[in-house]
């Protein structure tokens, strides 16, 4: 089993967590996604994460392959099986997810776009997502240890792997003054083993 992921990727970041709390071995390649060469071989979208099974199939996106290394490496469960807590965390992972594609969508419109040609509408419209999105976590997980039942779960890494790539390239998407609650979390997460084997460069 083969993943292709990216150092800076928070989504291949979830994966990689994945796997090395529930201690699966796999090789990873890391991909230079400005070259993205060989992964269009394996996925057309040229995205990361995707993930060789070896046998001719490929998975490619970070919802669908963490639910497919839980079926198959079901200990420690990291989505719960009880079909409420399952789809609770799964609809957490997809906010975080869908806030991390508004900050990404807002930093590429920076990136490329000099000042003057830059879409106010399209920014704002980005920056009310994952403020939305930010929001709703950080009142779900309210004083709680973990953002579904009493374990950690996909949910908490979602959000921590994002939140560490927001803060930092874009940390205005993130103010951890508004966000406490989601802050104590995210600090609790990445001194996890398996956290800190997967930071993501600073540059
Ligand atoms: N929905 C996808 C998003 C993956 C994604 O956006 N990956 C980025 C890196 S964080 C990527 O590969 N970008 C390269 C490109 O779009 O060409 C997932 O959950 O896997």
């Amino acid at each position: 089993m083969k993943l292709y992921a990216s150092p800076a990727s928070s989504f291949a970041r979830k994966i990689r967590v994945m796997l090395i709390e529930k201690n699966v071995r796999h090789d990873l390649e890391m991909v230079n996604l400005s070259a993205p060469g060989e992964l269009r071989k394996v996925n057309p979208i040229g995205k990361v994460p995707a993930l060789d099974l070896g046998d001719g199939r490929v998975l490619i996106n970070s919802p669908l392959i963490a639910y497919y290394i839980e079926s198959r490496f079901p200990d420690p469960p990291l989505i719960p099986a009880d079909p409420d807590l399952h789809f609770e965390a799964r609809c957490r992972e997809a906010i975080a997810d869908g806030v991390m594609d508004a900050v990404t969508a807002s930093l590429h419109e920076m990136r490329f776009h000099v000042e003057e040609k830059r879409s106010t509408a399209w920014l704002e419209r980005q920056r009310g997502k994952a403020e939305a999105g930010f929001a709703a976590l950080e009142n779900v997980l309210g004083d709680r240890a973990w953002s579904v039942g009493e374990a950690m779960s996909l949910a908490d890494i979602a959000v921590a792997c994002h939140i560490t790539y927001i803060t930092l390239r874009g940390p205005q998407f993130f103010p951890q003054d508004r966000y406490p609650n989601l802050t104590r979390l995210w600090k609790k997460m990445e001194a996890r083993d398996s956290m800190r084997r997967t930071t993501p460069p600073r540059g």
